[in-house]
């Protein structure tokens, strides 16, 4: 499908609502392969009170019109005038309807957005703007209507037709076709509305809500998927049962069904009562898939759900708008897989990849607020700053108000808005309001771009027992924003003794208390807090649970690290310290490396994982999480200017020299966790795998590793353990290493899901070589180009988690990945736009790797018919130059 119309920027501040009111809609599809028939009838009725004149604009691309009438009559050519974007009819009356008949090609639909084939079978996409595609309608989502939708096709080749809301009429009609109509009885903008035409199994199940309503759930897959279904089920009815428990919200519909589809662009979405998922996000099984794809479904399952109040029933006034509906959601569904499984791991989690992605996001040429003022692109724009930036931005909010103040706030943010399309002010205003507070200064959030530092620095009185935090504020310029303001940063602390006694917290002029964490509010550019009666010297605890999104510059000596690690009652902060020491460690070494210089372990370390080996009392999953050294992406976002090869090099040598000195405690931690109990997938198992597999992979480092791997592989019931033991032999080069990734690329072959496993692993192998691996995998019959799972498996992940392949310094990897995202652009301007994205960090490197890396985008940039989605990220990552 060739891309949309020219590039034109859309501001935040031009909004107006629209001025005509769509009372209902009634769509009619006339499914066949090729062309699909789309008959609409919209019954509309201007605003009151409207400004402008008496036309009605609808949006509308890439679709054939064959007929128009208004309240029943054809419109002539001078009624209406039409463009690539917009069908325009001329004096309407202020209350009309409309029929408007189209015609679609779903089957040339390699984009992905509007109505497109999977398999054998047919669906849609519709966020964000994907409905314009399906038929000419006001695509914005402050146009909320009730659909009634009938679907025709032939009964043979799609026995399922799929929409939202109830199906209430079915029957037959000629030549083998049959029709099932539905009707969703909640108003909603065209960007929830779905469908869905194929031969699909299900997997059907109930559950009850707490009001008694019975609800039908219903999994589609294709046919021999029908095994794989079990565990989106069980995450859809905890999920049920978890929004009743904590949020009071319960649904609203005797239908919910998901479909899984091998074909999709993102993650899942919410179209009401018909949540469409990308196969990767429904499918398990132990064979199959892996402890995190289990807690990936888990997660999105429960996210699509959660957005049925938060984002449905109530949703955004305009694409700006957009984390008023995912920051809120992805903060919903941290908060469930946390009650779900474990609370201090799930936040590492999230905080690592908040870090890992969305701070370099924010620091490069696509920074942006997590409500934006301006796009070209809206598809640019669901990013990890919208998603996990704004998901931290409402976790503010549930510190500063407790749950009882948020719950509170949510109540009335639904009892205002319920059935409206509002904005971020307003769930603002709902929060405030509830809670008798002013969060004007906290607002800012959500304008101000960029990662903000907060320094530390502490006084000790040893005479007047008290000890002074000074702490000040301050947001570095950002590509997009220059001019920063203050903000409201929660700051949770805690002090620890020597010994790792938490000391209460006692501000000067408060009473005494018992409390040994609590939250400081930051408001100005500088702020000092006394804590009295503190007998010693403390060692400080900052920042604790990652109470806001900052980078925190304090420097901890060695021996503060190791009381936080051993003590903090705040698992968070023992991690923290952790990566911290593992951190310094790396970065001492790559200076190392760097002037030539023997690279040396620090006893520290050593004796910090040794502690981490021998504790039997820590989730062995915390302890899991506190043996992975820092990602090389990360570290390199701690330089100015980044040593790719000095980093690969400082990390492998801090792991392989760890590893030689815990030998026998590592291997013993690993036999006794390799206990050969058969797999189940309760969270304490997969904290144990989580831990022997780190240590697998340390293993791998000394001799009789890759034997260890072998076994593994060779004895493992699950894909969790498989993929360990594969990984680990592939990455260290062992010398089984081609043999057994040849067997698990010939067992797996017709398997989508564990193909894309089988691409990543080799995708990331380290090395300046790996690039011609990945050229000559695209040749692999399971590979397609078309296919964005593929695409991000091979490709994504040679670009943005290989750093040495991809930065290979004769500039291979960069001329390898512009050329897909050239071709990519072609078929699928989303996907291409977010592989571009690799490039984004070029200014951060060296003087050849720069030059190389901008030619590329140059290239790209003057490539024919480039798309606004890929021409907007390169537009940006160019001009990066000028504001360095
Ligand atoms: N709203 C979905 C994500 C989503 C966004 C855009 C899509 O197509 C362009 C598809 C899905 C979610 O947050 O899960
Ligand atoms: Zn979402």
């Amino acid at each position: 499908m060739k891309k949309g119309s020219a590039s034109t920027v859309v501001y935040r501040s031009d909004y107006s609502p629209y001025a005509w009111q769509l009372k209902h809609v009634d769509l009619r599809f006339d499914i066949s392969p090729h062309p699909t028939r789309v008959s609409s009838e919209l019954s509309m009725k201007r605003q009151p009170g409207t400004a402008s004149g008496s036309d009605i604009e609808l949006d509308g691309q890439h679709m054939e019109l064959l007929s128009i009438m208004m309240d029943g009559r054809e419109l002539k050519p001078e009624q209406f005038s039409k463009d690539a974007d917009k069908l325009i009819i001329h004096d309407a009356p202020d209350d009309c309807t409309l029929n408007i008949e189209v015609l679609i090609k779903p089957h040339e639909n390699t984009a992905l957005e509007g109505m497109y084939p999977s398999g054998d079978f047919l669906l849609t996409q519709c966020e964000s703007q994907g409905f314009r595609k399906i038929t000419y309608f006001p695509d914005r989502p402050d146009v909320m209507t009730r659909f009634d939708v009938t679907l025709c096709a032939d009964r043979q080749k799609y026995p399922v037709l799929l929409s939202n809301g109830n199906a209430v009429d079915a029957g037959e009609s000629d030549n083998g076709r049959h029709w099932v109509r539905w009707q969703d009885p909640y108003a909603k903008p065209c960007y929830l509305f779905a469908l869905v035409a194929g031969d699909l199994a299900c997997l059907e199940d109930h559950f009850i809500t707490r009001s008694g309503r019975d609800v039908t759930l219903r999994v589609f897959v294709e046919q021999e998927n029908i095994d794989r279904c079990d565990h989106a089920m069980q995450s859809l009815i905890h999920a049920m049962k978890w929004d009743q428990d904590r949020f009071d919200l319960e649904y609203d519909l005797d239908i919910y069904n998901i479909v899984a589809t091998n074909d999709f662009n993102m993650g899942a979405m919410e179209n009401k009562s018909l949540n469409i998922f990308n196969s990767k996000y429904v499918l398990a099984r132990p064979d199959t898939a892996t402890d995190t794809d289990y807690q990936g479904i888990e997660g999105v399952i429960g996210h699509e759900y959660f957005h049925n109040w938060t984002g449905n029933r109530v949703t955004c006034q305009d694409w700006f708008q957009l984390t008023l509906k995912e920051g809120l959601t992805v903060f919903r569904d941290q908060e469930f897989s946390s009650d779900m499984q474990s609370r201090a791991v799930k936040r590492i989690r999230d905080v690592r990849d908040l870090r890992n992605r969305q701070f370099p996001e924010d620091a490069g040429p696509m920074s942006h607020p997590i409500r934006p003022d301006k796009y070209i692109e809206i598809n640019n724009f669901y990013t990890m700053t919208v998603y996990q930036k704004g998901a931290t931005i409402i976790r503010m909010y549930h510190t500063l108000l407790g749950e009882a103040g948020f719950q509170k706030g949510m109540k009335l943010y639904f009892e205002r808005h319920d059935g409206q399309a509002v904005s971020c002010d307003d769930f603002l205003a709902a929060m405030a309001d509830a809670n008798g507070v002013n969060l004007e200064q906290f607002g800012r959030w959500y304008g101000q771009s960029g990662t903000p530092e907060v320094t530390a620095q502490c006084e000790y009185d040893a005479a007047g027992a008290s000890f002074i935090l000074h702490l000040s504020q301050h947001t570095p310029a950002t590509h997009d924003q220059v001019e920063k303001q203050t903000l409201v940063i929660p700051f949770a602390v805690g002090l620890l003794s020597a010994s790792g006694e938490e000391y209460p917290l006692q501000l000067e002029g408060e009473g005494s208390t018992s409390v040994t964490s609590r939250v400081l509010l930051l408001k100005e550019k500088r702020q000092s807090f006394t804590f009295i009666n503190i007998p010693q010297r403390p060692v400080p605890s900052l920042l604790r649970d990652f109470s806001a999104p900052v980078k925190l510059n304090y420097s901890y000596s060695g021996d503060d690290l190791a009381v936080l690690m051993a003590h903090d009652s705040d698992a968070f902060q023992r991690w923290e310290a952790a990566q911290l020491l593992a951190q310094r460690e790396i970065l001492g070494n790559q200076k190392l490396h760097a002037t030539g210089s023997e690279m040396e372990l620090s006893q520290h370390l050593i004796d910090a994982f040794r502690a981490l080996l021998e504790d039997r009392d820590t989730d062995p999953a915390l302890l899991a999480e506190a043996m992975m050294l820092p990602g090389e992406d990360y570290l390199a976002d701690q330089m100015d200017v980044v040593d790719v090869e000095g980093i690969h090099a400082a990390r492998s040598f801090v792991k392989s020299t760890l590893a030689g000195a815990l030998r026998s405690l590592i291997r013993s931690r690993y036999d006794e966790l390799n206990d050969g109990a058969p797999y189940d997938k309760s969270s304490a198992s997969m904290a144990r795998r989580s831990l022997k597999n780190i240590c697998l992979s340390y293993l791998l480092e000394t001799d009789g590793g890759a034997r260890l791997a072998e076994v593994q592989l060779d004895t493992s019931d699950n894909m969790t353990d498989t993929l360990a033991a594969l990984c680990g032999l592939v990455w260290t080069d062992a010398a089984s290493a081609a043999a057994a990734s040849q067997a698990f690329g010939q067992e797996w072959k017709d398997d989508p899901l564990v193909m894309d496993k089988w691409f990543t692993i080799q995708a990331v192998k380290p090395g300046a070589d790996t690039v011609k691996t990945v050229r000559a995998l695209m040749k692999h019959p399971a590979f397609s180009i078309t296919n964005p799972n593929k695409v991000r498996s091979l490709i994504g992940a040679f670009a943005m988690s290989n750093p040495t392949g991809f930065h290979a310094r004769d500039g291979a990897g960069y001329q390898f990945h512009a050329d897909q995202v050239i071709s990519l652009d072609e078929l699928n301007p989303q996907v291409a736009a977010r592989m571009v994205a690799a490039f984004n960090q070029w200014t951060r490197y060296d003087p050849a790797r720069r030059s190389k890396m901008k030619a590329e985008l140059e290239r790209i940039s003057a490539a024919d018919g480039l798309s606004p989605d890929v021409s907007e990220i390169v537009h940006n990552a160019l001009g990066m130059e000028k504001t360095k």
